[in-house]
């Protein structure tokens, strides 16, 4: 086996920017964008706020970014966000709307799959005691990552954002692969963000581009956003550069995600059959894999390090679990010779 081949499942971040998108960036009309005179990041908003189906959209650096911001324009210091007990926002954005905004998280447990019911969020507003911090945002998230990259449904999706709306509380949708479940499910990915009153998507994951996310709303959110993205440090100057590789991303990338969800099936279903690994297959919706690896007698550290050394990169993400992601980085070809390096490096019965 060539061991100093790689191929790479630890995220869909990891993609180089293709040929075209280099090219793009080379040639791309800039102006400084905190004065709103770059063109190319003006045409990227424009084009984002059209395909997510939102009055106004702004270009952040990265999703954390995008999310904390949200959260920000949306709460007050102090008010709070109910979120699942593994939303990316709370697992792995660095307690930021906490720290940074001043909003304290109030995660609910979801289910199997990621999802949150009606009835939690009804459970989790506050009430009017004098002890309570006030409900400021519902977030959620849509693919959801810990859970397996699953798919919320638009019903699902409005069914929780009843419940807050008729409090009068704003929803925020952490769609970083929202195009993933536009693809799995067939639709306009601006069905899925039709009844949020937010919406972070990544350009940066199965789309593609090198960095940079969208955030979108209405004109007096962006506006209120645009603000809190200068406070954190994220008007960009000359930004045209990667938001013409976001440009790309966001109109060329959902053609291809197909692909990753193919090939993430097979990686998936062979990695099923190796005995002493455990895989969800309900849970493998879009381009992510999780996988058991107690019964291998590794822990997932263990595990990652152990394929590591045959040219198989992924990440662990939990005690005994590990995460594989397809991406346009990785073929068909990569997925059928993971699965028999795996298998043959598993100590089989
Ligand atoms: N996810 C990354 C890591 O941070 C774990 C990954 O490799 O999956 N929301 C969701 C659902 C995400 O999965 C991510 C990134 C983000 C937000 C943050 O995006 P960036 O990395 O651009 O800050």
């Amino acid at each position: 086996m060539d061991t100093a081949r790689k191929i790479d499942f630890r995220s869909d971040t990891v993609t180089k920017p293709s040929t075209e998108m280099r090219k793009a960036m080379a040639d791309a009309e800039v102006g400084d964008d905190v004065y709103g005179e770059d063109p190319t990041v003006n045409k990227l908003e424009s084009v984002a706020a059209e395909l997510l189906g939102k009055e106004s959209a702004l270009f952040v650096p990265s999703g954390t970014m995008g999310n904390l911001i949200a959260i920000m324009s949306h709460c007050a210091r102090g008010q709070e966000v109910i979120l699942g007990h593994e939303a990316h926002t709370f697992f792995y954005e660095v307690g930021g709307a906490s720290c940074l905004g001043g909003v304290p998280y109030h995660t609910i447990q979801e289910d199997e799959l990621g999802k949150l019911s009606p009835e939690q969020v009804l459970g989790a507003i506050r009430g009017a005691n004098v002890h309570f911090p006030v409900t400021g945002l519902l977030c959620l998230e849509n693919t959801h990552n810990r859970a397996g990259g699953t798919v919320y449904t638009p019903a699902e999706l409005k069914a929780l954002t009843d419940v807050v709306h008729s409090h009068n509380i704003p929803a925020h949708l952490d769609g970083a692969r929202l195009f993933n479940a536009a693809v799995a499910l067939g639709l306009p990915v601006k069905d899925l963000c039709a009844d949020v009153d937010s919406v972070q998507v990544c350009l940066s994951k199965g789309l593609g581009a090198p960095m940079g996310s969208m955030l979108a709303g209405t004109k007096e959110f962006i506006a209120k956003a645009r603000r809190y993205r200068k406070m954190v440090g994220g008007g960009m100057r000359q930004a045209g550069v990667p938001a013409a590789a976001g440009l790309i991303a966001i109109t060329e990338g959902p053609k291809r995600l197909h692909i990753d969800h193919e090939n993430c099936k097979a990686l998936a279903t062979g990695l099923s059959e190796i005995h002493g690994l455990e895989v969800n297959l309900k849970a493998v919706q879009t381009n992510m894999v999780y996988v058991d690896v107690k019964g291998a007698g590794m822990t997932g550290a263990e595990f990652a390090a152990k394929v590591k050394e045959h040219g198989v990169l992924i990440n662990a993400t939990g005690p005994t679990n590990v995460r594989f992601v397809t991406h346009l980085d990785v073929n068909e070809k990569d997925v059928k010779d993971a699965i028999a390096i795996i298998e043959s490096i598993v100590p089989q019965k």
